[in-house]
């Protein structure tokens, strides 16, 4: 059977989509292990300012008989849309969705009025599922018994059994050649991502990712590993993305990969990964290893650096009970030249404005860059039913806007708007109007220089100048634009909780929050 995949063009707004373009993985992936299918993979984060004209050649040029929707939770809106648009092209062509909301929040899809969009829903890892549906549709068979499938039968949804988690050792590496555009990018270098692993074991309570894998970790292989390293590097690639979840959780065998890979000459490529501090920290020979092997970046899952915090989030055994970890990885990965994203999670409960700035000020301190972002609440995960439970979601349904970068909480002293703009006040404060961290040279001089001495000072002024309020608003308008890829309004901006015009530490009285669900939790 021919199938195309599409991959949703959302980006999260302060990962700039022209310098941050990375490939879905699902596509090649369910291309190479259904070879006896004809099966494309159609990423349209490249293809963000023509979606419609976009989708419409796809359809057209490959006359898929499938089509495959790959959506996050914030991606989900764009998957409907994605399947108006093929459905309206030619209603015989069979749509089904997979990826993270899928699995997650199936049932939410099937009972909803758009799930008549959709004849399957793929849930849980898609390889075996996906060959499957496949072979049974070409052979017009039942789809009962084929597990992780969900698919209509008239107007009412079956759920097949979940499937078991697949072996990895017999699948194989993505076929990158079945893209359909290849323009992927960041920061000037071709980018492409692999895995070396699939899952986590710890309990961070935030994490979606025990959703899709339990809290299981399974490796491929080194064969496997260098096969997909081999594949990306002749389509171009020079800068690889890892998107292992926590790579370190077996930190022996992951300095195996970085072996193979410098053995085989493949540490001329550049690579990123995300990690836990522990792991790092307590195999001191670790960084220098990741060094030598071409890792420039670690994004290290730090999450706070407030022990009141992580005490909320679970997370303290990632951090490994003890903030000394943290200390030592930063030291560690530091030492050996390699730079550091620290992963900051803001809008827990309790947070004040003093936390956000205590965060900000500790990442700069440590000369960390911070990937920011304001506690989500992910489908059926426990921090979801904590926030629930204690009244500080306050968007529960609108999964547009669940990206880290809009506030769908509210804590016991801040408003949604409020957190927002804290975040972005201390993130200009602490980052923007300071320059880079000198570490940040080693990537581009120039670049390091433009920024450091042109783009810095202009920024100072701005900030200097500038009524921070209107400033903020209108930064918020440009980012709800640029999310507002299918030309319809996206949803509207949190009313501001302003007293007397001037932000405040808490809502004014009386006012109300649009995208309101949950009521807002009264507050001393
Ligand atoms: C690498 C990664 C990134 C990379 C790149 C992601 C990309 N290419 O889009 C970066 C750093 C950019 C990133 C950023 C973000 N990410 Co991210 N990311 C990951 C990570 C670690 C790996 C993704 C991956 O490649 N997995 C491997 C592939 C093979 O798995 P997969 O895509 O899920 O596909 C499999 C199945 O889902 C299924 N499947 C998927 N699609 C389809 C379609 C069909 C038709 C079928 C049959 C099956 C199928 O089959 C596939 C093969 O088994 C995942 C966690 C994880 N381990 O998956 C988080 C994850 C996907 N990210 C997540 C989030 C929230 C984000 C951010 C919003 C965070 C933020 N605020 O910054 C941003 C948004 C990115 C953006 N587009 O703007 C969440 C999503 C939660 C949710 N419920 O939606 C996850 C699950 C992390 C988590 N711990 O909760 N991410
Ligand atoms: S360490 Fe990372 S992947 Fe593992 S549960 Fe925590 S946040 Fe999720």
């Amino acid at each position: 059977m021919r199938a195309v995949i599409f991959s949703m063009p959302d980006m999260v707004p302060h990962f700039f989509d022209r310098r941050f373009r990375v490939p879905g993985q699902a596509g090649p992936l369910l291309a190479a292990n259904a070879p006896q299918h004809e099966i494309w993979s159609a990423d349209l984060i490249l293809q963000r300012k023509r979606l419609r004209r976009a989708i419409e050649d796809v359809v057209r040029t490959y006359r898929p008989q499938v089509v495959g929707l790959s959506a996050k939770s914030f991606e989900y809106y764009s998957a409907c849309k994605t399947a108006e648009i093929v459905r309206g092209l030619d209603p015989s062509i069979r749509l089904g969705l997979g990826g993270y909301h899928a699995t997650v929040n199936y049932d939410l899809v099937a009972d909803s009025p758009e799930g008549a969009l959709f004849d399957f829903i793929f849930r849980g890892e898609g390889e075996a599922t996906f060959a499957s549906t496949l072979d049974r549709l070409e052979r017009q068979e039942d789809l009962t018994g084929i597990p992780g499938l969900s698919f209509r039968r008239g107007d009412a949804w079956l759920h097949n059994p979940s499937g078991e988690k697949l072996d990895l050792s017999r699948l194989a590496p993505p076929q990158r050649d079945r893209r359909i555009w290849k323009d992927f990018g960041f920061i000037g270098q071709g980018l492409d991502v692999f895995e070396t692993t699939r899952g986590c074991t710890l309990p961070c309570n935030f994490c979606s990712i025990t959703q899709m894998y339990g809290r299981t970790f399974r490796e491929f292989s080194i064969d496997y590993i260098l096969a997909s390293i081999e594949d990306a590097k002749r389509q171009g690639a020079t800068f690889m993305f890892l998107a292992d979840d926590n790579v370190v959780l077996n930190p022996l065998r992951f300095m195996e990969v970085l072996r193979a890979i410098i053995d085989h000459g493949h540490n001329d490529l550049l690579y990123l990964v995300q990690g836990s501090a522990n792991g790092i920290a307590k195999h001191p020979e670790l960084a220098p290893l990741m060094a030598q092997a071409g890792f420039k970046f670690v994004f290290l899952g730090i999450e706070s650096m407030s022990d009141k915090n992580l005490a909320q989030m679970d997370a303290d055994k990632k951090a490994g009970r003890d903030q000394r970890f943290t200390e030592r990885a930063i030291e560690l990965l530091q030492k050996a030249g390699i730079l550091i994203v620290g992963g900051l999670i803001l809008g827990l409960p309790n947070d004040d404005v003093p936390d956000i700035e205590q965060n900000f000020r500790r990442y700069r301190e440590k000369k960390l860059a911070v990937a920011d972002q304001i506690i989500t609440p992910y489908g059926k995960t426990g921090q979801r039913q904590e926030l629930l439970e204690g009244g500080y979601v306050t968007n529960a349904s609108d999964f547009r806007r669940y990206n880290g970068f809009w506030a769908n909480v509210q804590t016991d002293h801040l408003s949604p708007w409020e957190l927002e703009y804290w975040r972005w006040y201390y993130y200009r404060k602490c980052y923007s109007i300071r320059g880079p961290n000198d570490d940040w040279k080693q990537m581009s001089r120039l670049n390091y220089y433009f920024v450091q001495y042109v783009l810095t000072p202009w920024r100072w002024l701005r900030f200097k100048l500038q009524d921070p309020q209107e400033a903020f608003e209108r930064y918020q308008r440009r980012h709800a634009k640029l999310n507002d890829l299918w030309g319809d309004a996206y949803p509207p901006l949190h009313t501001p909780y302003a007293r007397g015009g001037k932000i405040a530490n808490g809502p004014a009285p009386g006012a109300t929050v649009t995208e309101d669900i949950v009521p807002l939790r009264a507050r001393a």
